[in-house]
């Protein structure tokens, strides 16, 4: 069966993209996706994205943890921001985090109003992820969600890696893969360093955050692959 793999460099170009019978995997590297696949994988109940900060008071007073980032840092007053350092077992298991992001909840927001499935990325979850997208039958959108709607390096980096891990399944690509593909080329042997040329990555080392980009740079630690279930991003149960 023909299918198509195709990458939407940023969230302001999604509408360019016939998405009702595709997976959009949505992708924020630094840190939203990142943190969400090892918050699954440590075992929280359900992570909740929401648009906006106010969004998240809806639900306090609920036993929901609150989780507000913007431009990098906590918002004050909630439990903690986007950093993977807060989504650990001992900090998320069994619970449900209601979570809002710059860009990274934005994505998911325009993904879920058309997509058939919506699932989440991570250099966490590659190859797990990859395993679980070879074996469906559907066309893939991989959803970079960029930087306030500009492109960025490091989820297009991780875009080109999935393409690369899946490419002998699919029979039709986009030049934005072909791209992707030859970025990660260019970075997949020293990604710390390549990822380092970024503009997230200069915001992140001038909020002194640096140990958060090592983390979300790691290969396959995780195997959870988190799926939008109605409002909430919970565990995909893999039928491979
Ligand atoms: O924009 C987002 O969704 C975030 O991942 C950005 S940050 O890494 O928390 O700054």
């Amino acid at each position: 069966m023909p299918r198509k793999i195709e990458v939407c460099l940023s969230p302001a170009l999604i509408d360019l993209y016939a998405i009702e019978d595709s997976i959009v995997v949505v992708i924020d590297i630094l840190r939203a996706t990142s943190s969400i696949v090892y918050g699954i994988d440590n075992g929280a109940k359900a992570i909740i994205p929401v648009a906006q900060v106010e969004d998240c008071l809806a639900y306090a007073g609920c036993g929901y943890l609150l989780a507000a980032e913007r431009n990098g840092e906590v918002v004050e007053g909630y439990d903690f921001g986007n950093s993977p350092f807060s989504y650990t077992a001992e900090k998320v298991k069994d619970k449900t985090v209601v979570l809002t992001t710059t860009n990274g909840t934005k994505a998911l927001h325009l993904a879920r109003s058309r997509a058939s499935q919506v699932v989440i990325g991570s250099f966490l979850n590659l190859q797990s992820l990859c395993d679980w997208l070879s074996a469906q039958e559907k066309d893939v959108l991989l959803l970079c969600a960029g930087w306030k709607d500009q492109p960025n390096l490091e989820d297009t980096i991780f875009a080109g890696a999935v393409i690369r891990e899946i490419h002998s399944s699919f029979t039709e690509f986009d030049d934005a893969g072909v791209a992707a593909q030859d970025l990660y080329a260019l970075a997949k042997d020293d990604l710390r360093a390549y990822v380092g040329k970024s503009s997230h990555s200069k915001r992140m080392e001038a909020l002194n955050i640096e140990e958060d980009i090592v983390f979300c740079l790691q290969l396959n630690v995780c195997t959870a692959i988190p799926v939008l279930e109605g409002d909430e991003l919970v565990a995909l149960k893999k039928d491979l």
